[in-house]
């Protein structure tokens, strides 16, 4: 068996240590980054995510009854049958994300292999990253091979979907699953969320003396869960109020005529961010299909103003931290993820990474925020098995 990562050799090594003997085989799942179109996915809208390097990697093998699964970052291991796992909500914490994906499969009536899984991750928790999905895209990927389920890759973002909403319970689109699964390296994944089409949009930044630099905010979560949802229902309500399926249905020319439909200024900001939205990524697929890399700048750093004054998901150290990216040589920044903290991601020259990291820390320090935490994000492949 070959391992590609240490992330890889841990999941092997804590399926020896907790099972014994070797794993069947291994598979990897990443976290992701969206580069625009937030909060645009379940308005049936535009994204355009891309892959990390970060992955989950789950070391899996057939067993003869039920599920246990174990991972390198918690003494607990795990185990259910299938009551457990014909029960949403049966089985909590870090675990549901397991127990779903296998609720998930077996509702679509899949023959699901009973299966002992040992999990590792590098993908920053609790960072906007996706970690969560990361870990079901990867659980997902590991049963589909070992049960050899006939289950095309256009079908798995649903299913991921279906867990996390109605197994873990959290109310969220189809964004993340898809680009867990559906990314190729150096590519972003320009997906109409409505009809699930991708197209892999070319986002070599490198070739270009480019990086996206991607800063975590280590602001915590604050009733993210709960604000995440509020949004949602305000823009259903919107949609059902203009008389349109989702708010994808409101074009960009039609969106003062919308406004005036409505008689909440709230909601009238909670629509202006998802149309704008949807039509900066139609400009951003645009401007990055003539290979205008550096163009989308100005896209990025509008995404966030609306983000921040009519979605109004951002908190302080995010605000900070595209104001400082942007006046060290950004040029473009955004919030990232479903917000309420997590990350900012900045597109900036390739050698400016540390000045840029730099500056950013020097205003945490002026404004007493805990320090950011910088990656450098490479456009990296979708799903995969790798052992
Ligand atoms: C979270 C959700 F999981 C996604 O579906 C998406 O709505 C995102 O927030 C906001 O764009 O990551």
């Amino acid at each position: 068996m070959t391992t590609d990562s240490d992330v890889a050799a841990r999941a092997a090594a804590a399926f020896s240590d907790r099972y014994g003997g070797k794993p069947d085989g291994l598979w990897a799942a990443p976290g992701r980054v969206n580069l625009i179109g937030e909060h645009t996915d379940y308005n049936d809208g535009f994204v355009l995510p891309f892959a990390l390097p970060e992955r989950v990697v789950v070391a899996a093998a057939r067993t003869d009854a039920g599920w246990t699964a174990c991972s390198d970052f918690t003494t607990e291991t795990v185990t259910f049958g299938d009551v457990e796992a014909a029960a949403p909500g049966a089985v909590t914490g870090w675990a549901a994300y397991v127990a779903g994906v296998v609720w998930a499969l077996r509702d679509a009536g899949f023959d699901v292999p009973p299966a002992r899984l040992a999990i590792a991750s590098d993908v920053p928790v609790g960072a906007g990253l996706s970690s969560s999905h990361a870990l079901e895209c990867a659980v997902l990927t590991a049963l589909a091979d070992l049960g050899d389920l006939d289950l095309p890759i256009e079908d798995r973002p649903r299913l991921v979907q279906r867990s996390e909403n109605a197994y873990v319970g959290a109310p969220t689109g189809i964004m993340d699953q898809s680009a867990s699964l559906r990314c190729r390296a150096g590519h972003a994944l320009f997906l109409d969320c409505r009809s699930l089409e991708v197209e892999h949009i070319p986002f070599d930044v490198a070739a270009e003396g480019l990086a996206v630099l991607v800063l975590n905010s280590n602001a915590p979560h604050s009733h993210s869960d709960g604000e995440y949802g509020a949004r949602r229902r305000s823009c259903e309500d919107a949609a059902r109020i203009l008389g349109v399926p989702a708010l994808r249905d409101v074009p960009a020319d039609g969106l003062e005529t919308a406004l005036k439909q409505l008689d909440d200024a709230v909601v009238r900001r909670r629509v202006r961010h998802v149309v704008t939205e949807d039509q900066r990524v139609l400009d951003t697929v645009e401007l990055l299909r003539s290979g205008r890399i550096r163009e989308i700048g100005p896209l990025l750093t509008a995404s966030h103003a609306s983000m921040r004054d009519d979605f109004e998901i951002t908190v302080p150290q995010v605000d900070v931290a595209v104001e400082a990216a942007l006046m060290a040589g950004a040029y473009g920044a955004r919030m990232t993820g479903g917000g309420f903290g997590g990350c900012v991601l900045a597109l900036i020259d390739a050698d400016r990474a540390e000045a840029i990291t730099a500056a950013v820390t020097s205003a945490y320090d002026q404004h007493g925020f805990t320090a950011p935490t910088p990656l450098v994000a490479v456009p990296s492949p979708g799903a995969t098995r790798v052992g």
